[in-house]
C-alpha cells in the first residue's frame, strides 16, 4: 500500500468513525407509558415517537414502552418528575394529590362531549402548565379517553343497587364517587383490570369503552351504562431538565410533533368512541343508556362533588370553571 492509499483509507476510517460517533451520540429517550400497546393511547405515542426519532434522525430517539412496563400508572408522573425516565404519560385527573385543578378532568357532568371536552382543556391548560413548571415539568399533548360509563356484574337501576358493590377506582374522583353511591372502592390501575374482574376483587367500575374492549371485559362483566359522565384525558409530559438539553431544532421538531399527536389523538377517541360500543355488544354486553333514577343519582352525586372539588381547588379552580362557562 503507497503512503498515499494508507492515508486515504485512515481518513476514510476516520471519517466513518466520526460518522458513527455522531448516529450514536444522539439521545434516547425512554416513554413510560400505563395503557396497552393496542390501545389508541399508546399507539399515538408510539407514532410520536418514531416522528421524533426520524425527523431529527435519531439525535432524539424515543423508545415507547406501553402496559406500565417500565413504571406502572401510579408511578409515572413521579418518574418523570424525578428524572428517573424523561418522558411519560399519565391520566391527569389521577394526579388530585399533586394538585387538585388536576381532578377538574373527572367532574361528574361539567364536560360530556368530545366538544366540551376541548373547551375545558382550553380553559383548564394555562393553570396546568403552571402547575407543571412549579414541578419542573413541560405539558407536551393531552388527548381524551371517551365518555365515562358504568360497567357493573348485575343490572344498576339507580345508586341504590350500587350498595356494597366493589368498586375499581382509577382515581380519587371515581373513589369518591363510589362511597357516595355506598360502593366499596379500590384502586386498581388500568393494566391490572382483568386480574381484578376475575377474581371478584371488583365487580363494577365506571370507564370508557375503550378500557372495557382492551381488557376483554365481557368476559368478566356484563352490563355497561352509558353515563356520559365526564371525558377525562391524558397528558405526555416532559422532565424540563432533559427538554433543556435539547437544541432548538429538536425543541421544535417535539413540539411540532406534540401538536400533531395531540389532533390526531382527539379525532382517533371521538372516531373509536361507537365503535368500542358495538364491540362490546358483539360480545354479548348490555349496552344501555342509564334509567333516569341512575342518571338522577349521578347528577346528584356530581354535584356533591363539584362542591367539594371547588372549596379544594380554590379561586384557581373556581377561575376555570368560569372561563370554561364563558367558551
Ligand atoms: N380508561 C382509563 C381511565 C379512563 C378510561 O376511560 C382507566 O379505566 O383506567
Amino acid at each position: 500500500m503507497t503512503s498515499r492509499r494508507v492515508f486515504l483509507s485512515i481518513a476514510a476510517a476516520t471519517a466513518m468513525g466520526a460518522l458513527t460517533v455522531t448516529a450514536s451520540a444522539g439521545e434516547k429517550w425512554d416513554m413510560a407509558l400505563a395503557y396497552s400497546a393496542t390501545n389508541y393511547h399508546s399507539e399515538n405515542a408510539a407514532a410520536f415517537a418514531k416522528a421524533v426519532t426520524d425527523r431529527t434522525n435519531g439525535d432524539l430517539e424515543i423508545v415507547t414502552h406501553p402496559s406500565g412496563s417500565l413504571f406502572k400508572g401510579g408511578e409515572i408522573f413521579g418518574a418523570v418528575r424525578r428524572g428517573l425516565t424523561p418522558i411519560g404519560e399519565r391520566l391527569i385527573s389521577a394526579l388530585g394529590n399533586e394538585d387538585a385543578m388536576f381532578e377538574i378532568d373527572a367532574l361528574p357532568f361539567l364536560a360530556t362531549s368530545f366538544e366540551d371536552a376541548m373547551k375545558l382543556y382550553k380553559a383548564s391548560k394555562p393553570e396546568m402548565e403552571k402547575i407543571l413548571d412549579g414541578k419542573g415539568l413541560k405539558l407536551l399533548y393531552a388527548v381524551p379517553w371517551p365518555p365515562q360509563g358504568l360497567y357493573s356484574v348485575k343490572p344498576v337501576a339507580s345508586a341504590a343497587d350500587m350498595k356494597d358493590v366493589k368498586f375499581r377506582a382509577y382515581n380519587a374522583a371515581t373513589s369518591r364517587l363510589a362511597e357516595l353511591m355506598g360502593a366499596v372502592p379500590t384502586k386498581i390501575e388500568a393494566a391490572e383490570l382483568s386480574q381484578a374482574f376475575a377474581t371478584g376483587v371488583a365487580e363494577s367500575m365506571i370507564s370508557s369503552g375503550s378500557t372495557g374492549y382492551d381488557r376483554k371485559i365481557w368476559e368478566h362483566v356484563k352490563y355497561w351504562y352509558d353515563v356520559q359522565a365526564w371525558l377525562p384525558k391524558n397528558m405526555v409530559i416532559v422532565n424540563k431538565k432533559a427538554w433543556d438539553g435539547l437544541s432548538d431544532a429538536t425543541k421544535n421538531i417535539l413540539l411540532e410533533e406534540a401538536a400533531t399527536a395531540e389532533k390526531n389523538g382527539w379525532a382517533k377517541a371521538e372516531e373509536l368512541s361507537n365503535w368500542y360500543k358495538e364491540q362490546l355488544a358483539a360480545n354479548g354486553m348490555v349496552i344501555e343508556g342509564p334509567s333516569d333514577g341512575l342518571r338522577d343519582d349521578f347528577v346528584a352525586i356530581g354535584k356533591t362533588m363539584s362542591t367539594e372539588w371547588l372549596e379544594r381547588a380554590g379561586a384557581s379552580g373556581k377561575g376555570v370553571v368560569d372561563a370554561y362557562s364563558g367558551m
